[in-house]
């Protein structure tokens, strides 16, 4: 096992890795920032070393002063959490290269997944749905008409080396198609510095369910089931639930047998996700495969019992799994709300220095959160400073015990999307369950 760990991240992820570390045995240091002197994971770490200004590029995305501050503090691995260098291939390879290991998985999987049109062509031979469409970068208007026609209108353009909702364009008819097909190409090249964009049949009222999955490095990959995360505004998720209250265990086992299929194609060997488009009429489509240990992974904790962090460095000191699909048993519902410094009618960042702070407890309730009272929500960085989870016995259990914790959560000084979630927690909609990913576009909460 590990001696010490270096947290390449900030913020509630930090926390709750050095959490389990602590409960590991395993030493633990923090990066940070100028401006992050005061940040938690700082004071809660055994270490800690300033690695450069507040700008992320400059600290928690540069990768030499992260290797450095790993090689200087004598650490032996790298959790990098998720965003900042979480799914850099790169990165990963050049802390192996320099003796410590990447807590992930290798740059290998990474790329293979990280380019959309090679992920398409790697899962469809491992025999995983995907919508029609083609493994190919589109570069003419007229290959474009060609693929549109045979699946038919409407269809979306996305890029190759995009995700998450970046850069994509749905066309709607054969006269917008080379103006969206230039625009996307350009937008690809622009953002990803790749153009390669691909085309495929448009799915106009989905959910969005993703399986997690779990891999060692001696080829076992196991899942813990669905996350229903369909409660998104602008491709930024705001409610994650599992499990997804569509499911059916039938249609739970095909879905998380064709993510073990997806992993194991790319000899995945740490926790992951696979993201899928579940359609109206029951059947689902795989969109993208995110490698690495997700903002929503608590919800699967919770009704599962797995830790998914410490089964994650667990995974990367080389120890085989400790479950096999058959200990994965899912117990009662589970809801996380995510908490924002953002003005809660416009999503817009409000940061500023918390002058109250009291957190929500009782039974099932969980918080993730790296807030406490006096603290200043910095403007540099993303505006999630918490998450509310609850556990219950059944969704509508749930939905009670998270409007309740939600109206103990006091945060003053700044606006956050509390008032949002409790307003979500009484709409009919999310109560019956009957939400898409265009949800939010459409009603007004
Ligand atoms: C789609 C789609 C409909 N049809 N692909 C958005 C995130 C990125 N992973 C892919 N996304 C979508 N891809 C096809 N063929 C609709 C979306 C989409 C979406 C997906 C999940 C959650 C929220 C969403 C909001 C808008 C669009």
């Amino acid at each position: 096992m590990f001696h010490k760990i270096l947290i390449a991240n900030r913020g509630e992820i930090a926390l709750r890795i050095i959490r389990a570390c602590k409960e590991m045995g395993i030493k633990t240091v923090a990066i940070h920032s100028d401006v992050d002197q005061e940040a938690l994971h700082v004071s809660l770490a055994d270490e800690s070393i300033c690695i450069g200004p507040a700008a992320s590029a400059d600290s928690y995305l540069n990768m030499k002063a992260v290797i450095s501050a790993a090689q200087v503090a004598d650490a032996d691995a790298i959790h990098p959490g998720y965003g900042f260098l979480s799914e850099n291939a790169e990165f990963a390879e050049i802390c192996e290269q320099c003796g410590v290991t990447f807590i992930g998985p290798s740059a290998e999987s990474m790329r293979l997944m990280g380019d959309k049109i090679s992920a398409r062509k790697t899962v469809t031979a491992a025999g995983v749905p995907i919508l029609p469409g083609a493994n190919e970068s589109v570069e003419t208007t007229e290959a474009a008409q060609k693929i549109a026609e045979s699946i038919g209108y409407p269809v979306i353009i996305k890029a190759s080396a995009g995700g998450g909702g970046r850069g994509m364009k749905i066309v709607h008819s054969p006269a917008s198609l080379a103006n969206a097909l230039a625009t996307a190409r350009t937008e690809a090249q622009a953002g990803f510095g790749k153009a390669d964009v691909y085309i495929e049949k448009f799915c106009e009222r989905p959910r969005h369910v993703e399986i997690q999955v779990l891999g060692d490095k001696h080829g076992n990959v196991i899942h813990l089931g669905e996350r229903d995360c369909s409660i998104q505004r602008r491709h930024q998720k705001l409610i994650e639930e599992a499990p997804c209250p569509l499911l059916t265990p039938e249609l739970r086992e095909r879905m998380g047998a064709c993510a073990v299929a997806a992993a194991k194609a790319v000899n995945y060997s740490s926790v992951g996700t696979v993201e899928y488009l579940l359609d109206t009429d029951g059947s689902f489509y795989f969109m993208e495969m995110n490698t690495r240990v997700q903002v929503e992974h608590p919800v699967t904790e919770m009704v599962t019992g797995v830790d998914i962090i410490k089964e994650q460095i667990n995974s990367a000191a080389g120890l085989p799994l400790r479950y096999q699909q058959s200990d994965i048993k899912i117990s009662g519902h589970a809801i996380e709300c995510r908490i924002n410094a953002e003005d809660p009618e416009k999503f817009t960042p409000f940061p500023g220095k918390i002058t109250g702070y009291h957190t929500p407890g009782g039974m099932g309730v969980r918080v993730e959160s790296a807030m406490y009272d006096q603290y200043t929500v910095l403007p540099h960085y993303d505006s999630m400073i918490g998450k509310l989870i609850v556990h219950a016995e059944t969704r509508e259990q749930a939905i009670k015990r998270m409007a309740s914790a939600l109206d103990e959560y006091i945060i003053e000084g700044i606006k956050t999307t509390i008032p949002f979630h409790q307003k979500m927690m009484a709409k009919k909609e999310f109560i019956d369950g009957d939400f898409d990913t265009n949800f939010l576009e459409r009603t007004k909460i």
